[in-house]
Parts: structure tokens; sequence; C-alpha cells
């Protein structure tokens, strides 16, 4: 069985339980838990399947994965149905540009070491920590909520009415921004789409829930 090397409250382990979930496939969580025993992903053990110290890691039989696109590629590769890419080049094109711009782009800006060297390097406060945060999650959403205006290939989803990569990647961030309460009147058209796709049974499954609890 496929093994998920998983922090729950990860929106980058929260991609990757999606795409399992989407394409109906059995895997068996380990926990690795980002803040409990300074941070369990710089262990040993943990440093050997991932030297980079991050979740998501995948291990399917004797072979590990990482980084979230890479697995769910991996993952749409062998397992190409239901997809999660439109078969039209630009569109897919599309989709995938609107993945990176969160995988790439926002995410590892405020991504938890990101956060802790400005705290524990700068010196920077909370409340400095939180403006961060705010500031790049206002830039890339305003891109986001610009294009998905200007392409108007929206449905229910991102692109169209089937769940795509697109989706993989917002709804997560969108977890990720509320929780740090930022202010998402601005993103009405991100809104609607993630209020849809948290009543996707894919994505319900795979909602941050902690195991330990
Ligand atoms: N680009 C990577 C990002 C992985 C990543 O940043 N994971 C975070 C959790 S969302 C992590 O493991 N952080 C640990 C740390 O910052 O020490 C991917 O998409 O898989």
């Amino acid at each position: 069985m496929l093994k998920l090397y998983d922090y729950f409250r990860s929106s980058a382990c929260f991609r990757v339980r999606i795409a399992l979930n989407l394409k109906a496939l059995d895997y068996e969580i380990i926990p690795i838990h980002l803040m409990n025993n300074g941070g369990e992903q710089f262990s040993n053990t943990y440093r050997h399947i991932n030297p980079q110290c991050l979740v998501p890691a995948l291990c399917n039989r004797d072979k590990i994965l990482t980084q979230s696109l890479a697995i769910i590629e991996y993952l749409e590769d062998i397992h190409p149905s239901p997809s999660l890419l439109p078969p039209d080049p630009y569109e897919k094109s599309v989709v995938r540009s609107f993945a990176l711009s969160i995988a790439a782009d926002i995410h590892p800006l405020n991504n938890l070491r990101v956060l802790n060297y400005l705290t524990h390097k700068f010196n920077i406060s909370e409340e400095q920590k939180t403006q961060w945060y705010h500031h790049w999650i206002e830039k890339g959403f305003s891109a986001l909520e610009k294009q998905l205006t200007t392409y108007q290939l929206s449905g229910n989803f991102c692109f169209g009415n089937n769940l795509t990569l697109a989706d993989i990647y917002l709804v997560p961030q969108m977890y990720n921004a509320m929780r740090f309460a930022c202010n998402l009147n601005a993103y009405p058209t991100l809104a609607r789409i993630n209020t849809h796709c948290l009543q996707h049974p894919a994505i319900m499954k795979a909602w941050p829930m902690d195991a330990a609890t």
C-alpha cells in the first residue's frame, strides 16, 4: 500500500491527500509532526526519506517521492482516471500555471521554516509575522482572482466543472490563509470556488484532522 508521510495541517500534504482520494487510492498515513519533538521532519529516520526535511513524501513499495506536484503528477501518470488536468494543451497549461503560482510563489514564502527563520534570526514580532504572511497572500491571491476572471474558464471549479490540479492547490492555501486570519473579501471568485470544493468527497476526506485527537 502507498504510504504518505503527512502532517495533518500541512497544506502541501493536504494537496496530496486530495489527489489520492480523488483517484480512490488506498494509503497509509505515517504522521510526521512538524512541531512535536523539535520537529519530527528533522529526525534521522525522516531525513533519510526526505533530506529536505519537508512533508509530504510518498512511498510506493521501494520508491520514495517528494514534492507535492511531482507526487501528484506521478499519481496522474500511474492512475490517469479521473484526470486532474484538462485534455486541451492551453487549458492544461493554465491549470498548471495556477497551481504553480501557489506551489512556487505563494506557499514557499509563508512556510513554517521561513516564518521560524524570520522570528528567530531577525527577531520579528507576531504582528510582523502576520503582516508578512498577509502581504504574500494578498499579492498572490489578487493575481489568481484576476487570472480566473480574465480566463473566463471557471465553472463550479477553477477551470470548468471538474476538480483539477488548480483546485487541489487552491483549497489548502485558502485553508491556510483562513488559519492566519487573512481577509478574503477581495477574492469572491476564489471564495466561491473554495466553498463549492469543500463539498467534494475527496476534499472532505482529506480535511486536516489531527490523528492524535
Ligand atoms: N514544495 C514543497 C513544499 C513542502 C513544504 O514546504 N512542506 C511544509 C509543510 S506545508 C513542511 O514540511 N515544513 C516543515 C518546515 O518548515 O520545517 C511541496 O509542494 O511538497
